[in-house]
């Protein structure tokens, strides 16, 4: 099955925004394998957002990432990358279309809440820098014979 990275980011945090937006993910049928709440290094924030290293705003994206806790999380389910990708609605919440975290929730393209992994390949790449293969837990869901 197809897995995925998603992180509500520090103002998703602060906001208190981690259960409504853990409730979507849940009652989209999408299974959580790993969840942490943590602070981020400058290294990790440098690495995740990596081939962001010679845009403008590259510094200021490391400064907010490592500026409060985040919530990282690997979902499990079919076609998880793109469902993933459509919680959480585009890059700049101003454009985002309400029913999505970020068109629900943010207005500027500095703070828009939450990341979602943009690709199968990142979303691999992206679990093995975030995640430890322990902290990725191997269970059932009971209702998944609803979903699938
Ligand atoms: P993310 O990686 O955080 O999930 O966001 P994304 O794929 O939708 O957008 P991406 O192009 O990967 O950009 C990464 C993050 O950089 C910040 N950004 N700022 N000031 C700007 O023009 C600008 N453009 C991008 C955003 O926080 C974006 O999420
Ligand atoms: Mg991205």
């Amino acid at each position: 099955m197809e897995r995925t990275f998603l992180m509500i980011k520090p103002d998703g945090v602060g906001r208190n925004l981690i259960g409504e937006i853990v409730k979507r993910i849940e009652n989209k049928g999408l299974k959580i394998v790993g969840a942490k709440l943590m602070t981020v290094s400058e290294d990790l924030a440098k690495t995740h957002y990596g081939e962001h290293s010679e845009r403008p705003f590259f510094g200021e994206l490391v400064d907010f990432i490592t500026s409060g806790p985040v919530f990282a999380m690997v979902l499990e389910g079919e076609n998880v990358v793109q469902v993933g990708r459509t919680l959480v609605g585009v890059t700049n919440p101003s454009e985002s279309l309400p029913g999505t975290i970020r068109g629900d929730f943010g207005l500027t393209v500095g703070k828009n809440i939450i990341h979602g992994s943009d690709s199968v390949e990142s979303a691999e790449k992206e679990i093995a820098l975030w995640f430890n293969s322990e902290e990725l837990v191997d269970y059932s869901l009971v209702n998944s014979t609803w979903v699938y």
